[in-house]
């Protein structure tokens, strides 16, 4: 058996890599950080685009595992923005003295599974051994290439939102195109738009957006939450989505028009991810439900918009609502009664070329000094896949998932031994509040390795075989399929069409983990190491 180098190579440095260590150290084992970026945070480093903020309310998305941490972190707002969150993964990087096992700009580019060890080499030319390998990589961190004819002939500087400048962009007086109306553009161009002399958004797919409803976080809501966070955290735990607010069970087909209206006008003042779960508990169910909220959004965007056109093409109309991840907006439609402010809807005219001096329609050639790209983002596997992993006999992890990811839990992969993904395919992950996400996964494969005391581990093929099946199963009782979504990496061309999270909920996920290891990891293989 090999003396490895380390005990533990954990890939990347956001919230995922940053706890993993920290756990890891507790157990007494040597560990090794690398990371791509010059700093921690992972999303929260790369995506500084202005407008930049977390849809999950601040006393939601941090950690629950250091009560001390908890208490001595103020935040600022109802929704941290990114410089916050950024300030929040750095502060936990020095309070728990993680830097000095991080080594930064420097990619893993490939991982070999050689009899009982990993080995694994870094872009920067280093090579080392480890017996486990630890894949933090983040579920939102490759950049979808972007499929725009023409896109590297464009004159101008060409931003896109997730590779962000970090000192800033100043659009004062320019003429700026952003393409992209996810979550990225919705935040990004009301902000764009108060500095640009003319902006215009080209726009694919009309998105659901709601109301942030952001707000500076008095202190007496601050107090009561800290004094009572155990309790709070626990209901996250043990919900559906890692979030408070308990879903609705009534059926919005239950009642009458003018109670639905008058429950829509109160999630929609309420603002948030899940305020419309908590009207009716079946919108993501059945399209019939689903079509009452969808109208009820596309009426509020008609009493904001004042051109009539506009306000139509901003309109969802091709897919359920919840379907796609809805954005919180803060003054987004507002944003298109602006007089410099146009938006061109590309399912009418769609974008011919990108050419030197702007973008180019079927209709028009639109000249624009600067391009700005939210056009999303190879989700969920890309970061996985962009890394050489080899497996048992040198099985190619790109080539097993060829067909779209089988996981085991999402946890393990059958014939990569001693590897494990945190927040990967086929667990709830992006449906959830992140970090509860991440804290479950980091504690579980934590007090797996305390328990493996050096064994091997490896997911039994039909253990995965059977949690695949589920995945998708439990995926095909709800609307998910009736969307392009990056969920189902249907925004990738070329990318198998497969619903990548789990949605049977954070809580029964969090059980059924537990279960397994209360079985004594059971689906997995545990071996001695030779
Ligand atoms: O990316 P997206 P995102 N021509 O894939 C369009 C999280 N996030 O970065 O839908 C024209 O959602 C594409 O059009 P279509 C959050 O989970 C969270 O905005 O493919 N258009 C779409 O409009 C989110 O869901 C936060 O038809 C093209 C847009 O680009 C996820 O990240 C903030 C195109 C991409 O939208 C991804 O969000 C930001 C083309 N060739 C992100 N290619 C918060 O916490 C793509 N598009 C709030």
């Amino acid at each position: 058996m090999l003396m490895a180098d380390t005990d533990v190579v954990i890939v990347g440095a956001g919230f995922a890599g940053l706890y993993q260590l920290h756990r890891v150290r507790g157990l007494g084992l040597r560990a090794r950080v690398f990371e791509a970026g010059s700093g921690v945070g992972g999303t929260w480093y790369w995506n500084r685009y202005p407008g930049a903020r977390c849809d999950v309310e601040s006393l939601e998305y941090s950690f629950s595992f250091s009560p001390e941490l908890e208490q001595e972190w103020e935040w600022t707002e109802r929704y941290p923005a990114q410089p916050e969150i950024l300030r929040y993964a750095e502060h936990v990087a020095d309070r728990f003295d993680l830097r000095r096992d991080i080594t930064f700009d420097t990619r893993v580019t490939h991982a070999t599974w050689r009899d009982d060890h990993w080995e694994i080499r870094t872009g920067g030319g280093e090579e080392l051994t480890a017996t486990y390998c630890i894949f933090a990589t983040g579920c939102l961190s490759v950049p979808k290439e972007p499929d725009l004819p023409g896109v590297e002939s464009f004159a101008g500087p060409t931003y896109f939102t997730s590779r962000w400048p970090h000192e800033g962009v100043d659009f004062t007086g320019r003429r700026v195109a952003v393409i992209g109306t996810g979550s990225s553009g919705v935040q990004s161009i009301p902000v764009i738009a108060g500095q640009a002399a003319a902006l215009t958004v080209y726009q694919r797919t009309a998105n659901y957006v709601v109301p942030a409803r952001n707000a500076p976080l008095d202190a007496a809501t601050q107090d009561a939450r800290k004094a009572e966070y155990p309790t709070y955290r626990k209901l996250a735990r043990e919900s559906l989505a890692g979030l408070l607010g308990t879903p609705s069970e009534v059926s919005a087909l239950s009642v009458t028009p003018e109670e639905r209206t008058a429950a829509f006008d109160q999630a929609w003042e309420r603002g948030g991810l899940g305020s419309f779960r908590q009207s009716f508990g079946d919108l993501g169910l059945t399209l019939e439900a689903n079509d009452t909220v969808a109208e009820y959004i596309r009426g509020r965007i008609r009493g904001i918009v004042a051109d009539p056109e506009t306000a139509d093409a901003l309109g969802p109309k091709d897919h359920p609502f919840g379907t796609k991840r809805p954005c919180l907006d803060t003054g987004y439609f507002e944003t298109y009664n602006l007089p410099h402010v146009r938006l061109v809807d590309l399912r009418k005219t769609p974008i011919v070329a990108i050419e030197p001096t702007g973008v180019r329609t079927t209709d028009e050639l639109v000249e624009v000094d600067d391009l700005v790209l939210a056009t999303g983002f190879d989700a969920m596997t890309g970061a996985l896949l962009a890394v050489d992993v080899r497996g048992r006999d040198g099985v190619r992890l790109r080539d097993v998932w060829a067909e779209g990811p089988s996981t085991y839990l999402g946890l393990g992969i059958a014939g990569f031994p001693n590897l494990f993904t945190i927040t990967g395919p086929g667990s709830p992950s992006v449906l959830s509040n992140m970090l509860v996400s991440i804290e479950q996964h980091v504690d579980w494969i934590t007090d797996c390795l305390a328990a493996l005391a050096g064994r091997t581990i490896e997911a039994d093929e039909q253990a995965q075989e059977r949690w695949t099946a589920h995945v998708a199963e439990v995926g095909a009782q709800t609307l998910m399929h009736h969307a392009n979504s990056w969920y189902l990496g249907a925004n990738v061309p070329g990318k198998p069409r497969v619903l990548l999270p789990y949605v049977g909920g954070v809580g029964p996920y969090r059980q059924i983990c537990d279960d397994v290891a209360a079985k004594g990891y059971e689906g997995f293989r545990l071996t001695e190491t030779a």
